[in-house]
């Protein structure tokens, strides 16, 4: 019930800040006029002129990834374009967290190898009550160091079954289910920072940027990648890592800092963090108007609010299309993962979603963490099988048959048809 609250307050503080664009009190750095009329006609000022934007190319399939600085053997990863998906099957017996060397990457350009002692965080911006601040590595290690285990999952993690599984084309990297890594960050509170930095009470907005290069896209330039962050969110728990799994951040993870926003989709999570714009009104950027928002039939011209939760999904630690022998007892195991409240029962299908068991669960609920699960299985007869897991969620959600369509392929949540042979 709460987390509901918070949609619907998402809802609202998106319409608010749009009331606020039209009385020119926002900033849109690099947001299309053409984008920016679209978001604007929602607040039913401007007449709906546009439609959504069109389809971009799919980015081709490669087997290098340019710019990833970690090695990508094949036998952890499928490569995309200039990302590293994790194969599901690798994360089997792995623990809760994702080894760095597993753990999959999301480049819009590629990976800046910075130097730690020569970073600084710069922190400006109309939100502050002085002038800017800056922050080099030790003071940011000189604030109380928390620790948080969370999720980072890419908010078109699942995309490619739009296609395979629903018959439904969509832009984007066609992901299957392994653009998701689980970390345990270790960092500075984002909200100590800010307040360090002399946060006002006026503050509504907060926009981290990363010190990649800046993001081309069909030939326009996005500039770096930055996605604004309501206040709340920005002071509850935002982490601003140092640390994953207990080492320095990895070149391709956001060495030296990044942000971590549990639960929310991977954009958020600014790798190479270079400054943080805070702001007293409403901040837009690419990423939370052309892309990152649900366009489609079911959806407003403008799209949906800003995405900020992720949804509920479910895997199997098994290849895609794997072999496994008749007759056999089998142990599944895979893992189940939601962004609002955590997973408390996963139920699987080994017969096309006829009938479903209880998973044994090995893990308990927790938010933006997913639960190990697993349940033997004995197949009797040869042939091809799809095998189906169903996640709940403490908010009382479940994965449906089938996802709401939306252009750019964000938040696939049904349950997923993971195809087996038995041999
Ligand atoms: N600076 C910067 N931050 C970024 C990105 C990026 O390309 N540049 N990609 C984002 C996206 S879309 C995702 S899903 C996550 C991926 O984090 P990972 O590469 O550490 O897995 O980082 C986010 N942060
Ligand atoms: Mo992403």
């Amino acid at each position: 019930m709460r987390r509901q609250t918070a949609s619907a307050r998402e809802r609202a503080y998106d319409t608010g800040r749009r009331r606020q664009w039209l009385a020119g009190e926002a900033r849109a750095e690099g947001v299309s006029r053409r984008r920016l009329l679209t978001v604007l006609s929602a607040a039913g000022v401007l007449a709906p002129l546009l439609t959504a934007p069109g389809a971009h190319a799919a980015p081709a399939r490669g087997t290098a990834a340019p710019g990833i600085l970690k090695p990508l053997p094949e036998h952890l990863f499928t490569v995309r374009g200039t990302n590293a998906e994790t194969r599901f099957e690798v994360l089997r017996g792995t623990g809760l967290h994702t080894p760095a060397d597993r753990f999959f990457v999301r480049n819009h350009t590629e990976t800046p190898q910075l130097d730690a002692a020569e970073w600084a965080l710069r922190v400006w911006g109309s939100g502050l009550r002085g002038g800017p601040a800056e922050f080099g590595i030790d003071d940011l290690k000189s604030f109380r160091a928390y620790e948080r285990s969370a999720l980072i999952e890419c908010a078109g993690n699942g995309r490619g079954l739009f296609a395979e599984q629903q018959g439904q084309e969509v832009s984007g990297t066609a992901w299957r289910l392994g653009a998701v890594g689980s970390g345990r960050w270790r960092g500075a509170r984002l909200a100590d920072v800010l307040r360090a930095a002399g946060v006002s009470e006026h503050a509504v907005d907060v926009m981290p940027r990363g010190l990649d290069p800046a993001y081309v896209d069909d030939g326009v330039d996005q500039g770096r990648v930055r996605r604004p962050l309501p206040l709340a969110k920005a002071l509850e728990d935002v982490l601003l890592a140092y640390e994953l799994n207990g080492e320095p951040l990895p070149y391709d993870h956001g060495h030296p800092v990044r942000v971590v926003v549990p639960g929310w989709v991977g954009i958020s999570s600014v790798k190479w963090v270079g400054d943080i714009e805070v702001s007293d009104a409403p901040l837009y950027s690419p990423w939370n108007t052309d892309t990152y928002r649900l366009f489609g039939p079911s959806y407003p011209p403008e799209g949906s609010a800003p995405l900020a939760e992720q949804t509920l999904k479910a895997a199997f630690e098994l290849p895609w299309e794997a072999q496994l022998r008749v007759r056999t007892e089998h142990l599944l195991t895979g893992r189940a993962w939601s962004g609002r409240g955590g997973v408390d029962r996963v139920e699987v299908s080994t017969d096309g979603g006829a009938r479903w068991r209880p998973a044994r669960l090995h893990d308990r609920a927790r938010s933006a963490q997913w639960v190990r699960w697993s349940l033997p299985w004995r197949p009797e007869r040869t042939g091809d099988v799809e095998l189906l897991a169903r996640a709940h969620d403490t908010a009382g959600r479940v994965q449906p048959e089938r996802t709401v369509f939306n252009e750019q392929g964000y938040l696939f949540s049904a349950v997923v048809r993971h195809p087996v042979r038995v041999a």
